[in-house]
């Protein structure tokens, strides 16, 4: 079915062989093959980013930018359809884009050695580092307050007063263990009017699969800049804590699995702190640990008030998804604020 967006990119051949790739949650994604040569068509989730259009604006801005101050860096931007936009609009189906595969590269779904989360860190560290002369106030804010704990907290209270009752009864436990640590809330609020923390080019989504890496696992570049907008640099650092430090995922069930890698964390430091060290202020250098406390209780948020919102955000493939994924983030949260003292003395 989605073939018939492919020759508005110029696709058209009998042997075309397309497969659905990756596992993100919001956008879809295939691989397509035609010829021999490898591609990936996306399809963007307009209930999440409203207007298409912007997602496009920003990629484009940015690449001009890189194109003209930093040649040598590696941008993986969508390629233009026949018509000559990077955003193919088809009736009943939606938007659609294509980028070329990178060859030989892959993604991975979990980290299993420090050497990947420093590769990693440093290359988003190294993104933000390349656009720190870039205009901020050119890009469109592709999803509004996306990082804003507090506008995610709010609309968790609100969800509390509409949403579904049976399952906050049944979310009790977690509801208990999200009040408990929203000083994470309150702290944000202080320290992004109270200190010095800058807004940046920042990436805000910043798992592993994000990263692209060669068959010697060196990371070759960062991928899905829809959520690329001015940011501050504790969301990036943030998540990839979220997602690099235990060696089991958001979705694992068994909670008991979730531990805290501390030379992961040291290498996600090191490795970020390599590109930015020149940039970032010295109250920025001190919130590496807050970062994943921030973003971690964040995502709790996210999944539980979508649980109690029927799934309309993130989709379940069962009914307690959404609650399982919230009691995951907690235990993440609870394993990560056990090693605050050792995390906060490792401060670059
Ligand atoms: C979504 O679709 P994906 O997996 O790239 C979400 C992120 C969450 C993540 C949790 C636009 O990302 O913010 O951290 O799920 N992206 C959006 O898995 O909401
Ligand atoms: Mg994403």
């Amino acid at each position: 079915m989605v073939e018939v967006v492919l020759p508005a990119f110029g696709f058209r051949d009998d042997t075309m062989v397309v497969a659905p790739f990756g596992n993100g949650l919001i956008n879809t994604t295939w691989k397509v093959i035609i010829r021999g040569e490898e591609y990936i068509l996306q399809k963007i989730n307009d209930q999440v980013f409203s207007r298409p259009e912007d997602i496009a604006h920003n990629i484009n801005a940015i690449a001009t930018f890189l194109r003209k101050n930093q040649p040598d860096y590696n941008l993986v931007a969508p390629l233009p359809a026949l018509n000559g936009n990077h955003l193919v609009f088809v009736e009943s189906l939606g938007y659609f884009r294509v980028f070329r595969f990178i060859r030989g590269s892959h993604a991975k779904d979990v980290i299993t050695t420090s050497e990947q989360a420093f590769e990693a860190a440093a290359q988003f560290g190294r993104f933000t580092c390349k656009l720190s002369a870039f205009d901020i106030t050119t890009l469109k804010i592709t999803i509004p307050a996306f990082h804003d704990l507090t506008f995610r907290y709010r609309q968790f209270i609100n969800a509390l007063e509409t949403g579904n009752k049976a399952r906050i009864y049944k979310a009790a436990t977690i509801l208990a263990k999200i009040r408990a640590h929203a000083g994470i809330e309150a702290e944000y609020r202080w320290i992004i009017s109270e200190r010095n923390v800058k807004l940046r080019v920042t990436h805000h989504d910043t798992k592993i699969s994000n990263v692209l890496f060669n068959s010697e696992d060196k990371a070759l570049c960062v991928i899905d800049l829809d959520t690329v907008m001015p940011g501050y640099f504790f969301s990036d650092v943030g998540d990839m804590m979220r997602t690099y430090l235990s060696p089991v995922d958001e979705e694992e069930v068994d909670f008991s699995k979730i531990t805290i890698r501390e030379e992961i964390y040291q290498a996600i430091v090191k490795g970020y702190y390599n590109e930015m060290k020149d940039v970032l202020t010295a109250t920025e250098k001190k919130l590496f640990y807050f970062s994943g406390k921030f973003i971690i209780y964040m995502q709790a948020l996210r999944f539980i008030t979508d649980y109690i919102n029927n799934d309309i955000y993130y989709g379940a493939r069962h009914t307690e998804h959404n609650l399982d994924r919230a009691g995951n983030q907690l235990t993440l949260l609870e394993r990560l604020i056990e090693k605050e003292e050792v995390f906060v003395a490792l401060h670059p």
